[in-house]
């Protein structure tokens, strides 16, 4: 309620006639400053706004004299509790890095939000559209629903998600989800061709360049897809002057190697 409210209005019976009353809370009682009383009205008034997660009961002890007698009396107030509070999550936002294997349905994260008023109608919903997660809106954990590495290639997926503490009105918190993503070491590079031919002069130049190998890697990661390349067999004695008469056909076999 407002300030300003009239509680209520202490009604007094004495036997004499037309007495003057006075009003007042007793002194050593603690009503705070949330109410005042009319000294010669009786009327209880509100001066300051209630909080049912301040106090849910006031206790005021009231005197009423009318010069020469005086007595007292208690009046209960109970405050009723209106959803005045929405959810707080534990924090402003959420980091986690998962791998871009995970299965389907591995839980990635919880977010948690607590509400004054009750925590335990708390719902929870991603306010995004995600393709690739999920929540469930009891107990705010977050999971995969799709798998990560059918993704775009992006590191880090960003998204919202809302709790609402179910009451009247329905009040509701928002926070952030940074889900790092991180890139495996699940595809092996790939030559663009399998096989070179390569016709070569036999005078040929020690040192020249012959062919330049190119492979595809998958992985989108620079440590995934560094390749090297090494000839791992065949005859490598070609590093001096070639000569047709001695051997007319070398067969290598190169290696590219991902980490
Ligand atoms: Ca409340
Ligand atoms: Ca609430
Ligand atoms: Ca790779
Ligand atoms: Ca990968």
């Amino acid at each position: 309620s407002l300030p300003g409210t009239i509680v209520t209005r202490i009604s007094v019976h004495d036997v004499d006639l037309n007495p003057a009353f006075t009003f007042s809370f007793v002194k050593e009682n603690n009503s705070g400053t949330k109410f005042a009383i009319d000294r010669n009205t009786g009327v209880v008034v509100l001066v300051e706004t209630l909080d049912f997660e301040e106090a849910t009961k006031y206790e005021l002890q009231i005197q009423i004299s009318d010069l020469l007698h005086q007595t007292e009396g208690t009046l209960i107030v109970h405050v009723l509790d209106i959803n005045d509070n929405p959810p707080v999550f534990s924090q402003d936002s959420y980091q986690v890095t998962i791998s871009e294997l995970v299965p389907l349905g591995h839980p990635v994260l919880t977010v948690v939000a607590t509400d004054v008023e009750s925590s335990e109608n708390i719902t929870y919903r991603i306010l995004s559209s995600s393709k690739m997660f999920s929540v469930d809106p009891t107990n705010g954990t977050i999971f995969t629903i799709n798998p990560v590495f059918l993704m775009e290639r992006k590191s880090t997926i960003r998204f919202l998600v809302e709790a609402s503490d179910g009451g009247f009105p329905d009040l509701k918190a928002v926070t952030l989800v940074e889900t790092e993503i991180q890139d495996m070491n699940n595809y092996a590079p790939e030559f663009a061709i399998e096989y070179y031919n390569l016709s070569l002069s036999e005078d040929t130049p020690v040192g020249s360049t012959l062919v330049t190998f190119s492979t595809i890697d998958h992985d989108w990661t620079r440590e995934n897809t560094h390749v090297e390349y090494s000839i791992i067999s065949g005859d490598i004695s070609a590093q001096q002057v070639l000569d047709y008469e001695t051997d007319n056909r070398y067969c290598l076999t190169v290696q590219a190697k991902d980490k």
